[in-house]
Parts: structure tokens; sequence; C-alpha cells
């Protein structure tokens, strides 16, 4: 596979990088942390998606030394940040089946020093398919160490209710297709107002991704979603512009 070869060698040569997104305080817009996300830009394709490379990792197990990279990168970063925004990873399945994600987790909050109360893994329901008693362990070995946990993609798996019951998550992520129809379709409304409820109900914080337009956002704020995030309130930005960003923060 070309694409696996050329993505070895980026990672080696440190050509990957990682945009940070905005996510946001529903009441009241204040920005309260980033989630960071991959990026590739390949010297003859241009700019290839993590959707496209990220399966490819996983696939070859470029996605550990690449999970590594993210984890360390982005909790680096954040812990530069002037002010105690949270930063959001994305933790892939494959990962969990290195015995040493715990320890990794806990030695990359040591090394750069960021406190763990403002890190939050992104895990999505895939891990919680195929080894569910590993990955609990996992998780809360994970938990233990002070990091908070969210649940991505939620609504478009099969079994999320049993997982929210079973696993320590934290936080839910509503899946960007049904924010997408939010106001203009009556079910993706009905599904994410349900959503909302059953978070409020079970404790978790939840976050909506995808908000594209005011009238997404005032719906999310009149159900009382807690936390936003899409193209309304602000796009993947390179590292050096979250500092301008958390300047200007209402
Ligand atoms: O940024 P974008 O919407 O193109 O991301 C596409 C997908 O790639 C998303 O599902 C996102 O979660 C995933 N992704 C982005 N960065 C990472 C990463 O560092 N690790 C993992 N495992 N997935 C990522
Ligand atoms: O699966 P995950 O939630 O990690 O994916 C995040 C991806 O969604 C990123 O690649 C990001 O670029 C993309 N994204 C973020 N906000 C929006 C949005 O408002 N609309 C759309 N279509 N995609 C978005
Ligand atoms: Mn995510
Ligand atoms: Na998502």
């Amino acid at each position: 596979h070309a694409l696996e070869h050329d993505l070895g060698e980026a990672l080696a040569l440190g050509q990957l990088d990682l945009h940070y997104q905005p996510i946001v305080d529903c009441p009241t817009g204040r920005l309260v942390g980033f989630e960071a996300l991959a990026r590739w830009h390949h010297p003859v394709r241009g700019p290839v998606s993590p959707a496209e490379f990220v399966p490819v990792a996983e696939e070859c197990g470029l996605i550990l030394p690449l999970g590594r990279w993210a984890l360390e990168t982005a909790c680096a970063e954040a812990a530069t940040w002037p002010s105690a925004a949270c930063i959001a990873v994305n933790l892939s399945p494959a990962q969990f089946r290195q015995p040493g994600l715990p320890q990794l987790v806990a030695d990359v909050l040591r090394s750069t020093g960021l406190p763990a109360d403002r890190l939050e893994l992104e895990v999505t329901e895939g891990l919680l398919v195929d080894d569910t008693d590993r990955a609990l362990a996992a998780l809360a070995a994970i938990k233990r160490l002070g990091v908070r946990l969210a649940l991505d993609d939620f609504g478009t798996g099969y079994a999320s209710l049993s997982y929210l019951r079973r696993f320590p998550f934290d936080r839910i992520k509503i899946d960007r297709s049904f924010v997408k129809g939010l106001v203009c379709d009556a079910d993706a409304t009905a599904i994410v107002t349900a959503i909302l409820a059953l978070a409020r109900s079970l404790q978790l914080g939840v976050t909506a991704e995808g908000v594209e337009t005011e009238r997404h956002l005032a719906l999310l704020r009149a159900e009382g979603c807690q936390r936003a995030q899409g193209f309304l309130l602000g796009r993947p930005v390179p590292a050096t512009r979250i500092r301008e960003l958390l300047a200007v923060a209402p």
C-alpha cells in the first residue's frame, strides 16, 4: 500500500501536524477547550484527510506511533496555553490493544506537566465491541489518573445505551450527522433532544458536534446542551492561532 509507506515516512520525518478545533460552552459561548485533529499534507497528493489515513494507520500498525505522537504533541501544546482550556485527543480502538496505554497517558502527563483534569480522551464505540473487559480495565485505569473520557460519534453505533451504563464516561459527543438535521429534520431533532435528556438523567456532559448554523446553536441552547463544536464556532486551526483565540475569548 503506497499510502501506508508514505505515512510511515511522514511520521518518521515529523511531517504530520495537529490542528485544534474550538469547543464552546453553549449557554455563554465561552471558549472552554479544543479538539486535536491530525492533519497530513502529502508532498505530492496534497492534503490527505484523517478519515482516509487513520484507517490505513489502524490496519498497518502505524496507529500506535501516530496515536502516541498526537497525544504527546497535543498535551505539550496545551500545557503552554495561558488558560485552563481543556484538550480533547482522539484514541483509536487499536491503541487499547497495547497493554501499556494507561502508562503511556501517565508518562505523557508527567513529561508535559499538563494537569490530568485538562485532558479528555475521545473513544468510539468500536473500542467497546471487540474486547469489552480489556477496554473496561484500560478505561478505568486511565480514569484513575484523573483524565476525563468522552464517547465520540454518539448515536451512530448500535449498543450505545448499554455502553453508557457499563463504562466510566464523563461525556458523550453527539455525532454531527444528527446535528446536521436539527430544526429541518423532525427525526434528527427528536434524536438530539432525546440524547440531551439521556445525558442529563445519567449526569453526563454532552457536546454537540457539527454545529454549523445559528439555528442549530439556538435549538441546542434551548434544549440544555452543555457544549458545542462546529464550523459556526470555529474551524480547526494550527497551534499558532490558539493564543489569539484564547486572548479574545469572552
Ligand atoms: O478532522 P476530520 O473531520 O477530517 O477527522 C476525520 C476523522 O479522523 C474523525 O473521525 C477524527 O476523529 C479522526 N481523527 C483525527 N485526528 C485523529 C487522531 O489523532 N487520532 C485518531 N485516532 N483519529 C483522529
Ligand atoms: O469524528 P470526530 O468528531 O473526531 O471528527 C471531527 C471532524 O469533524 C473533524 O475532521 C472536523 O474537521 C469535522 N468537523 C468539525 N466541525 C464540523 C462541522 O461543523 N461540519 C462538518 N461537516 N464537519 C465538521
Ligand atoms: Mn473526536
Ligand atoms: Na465525532
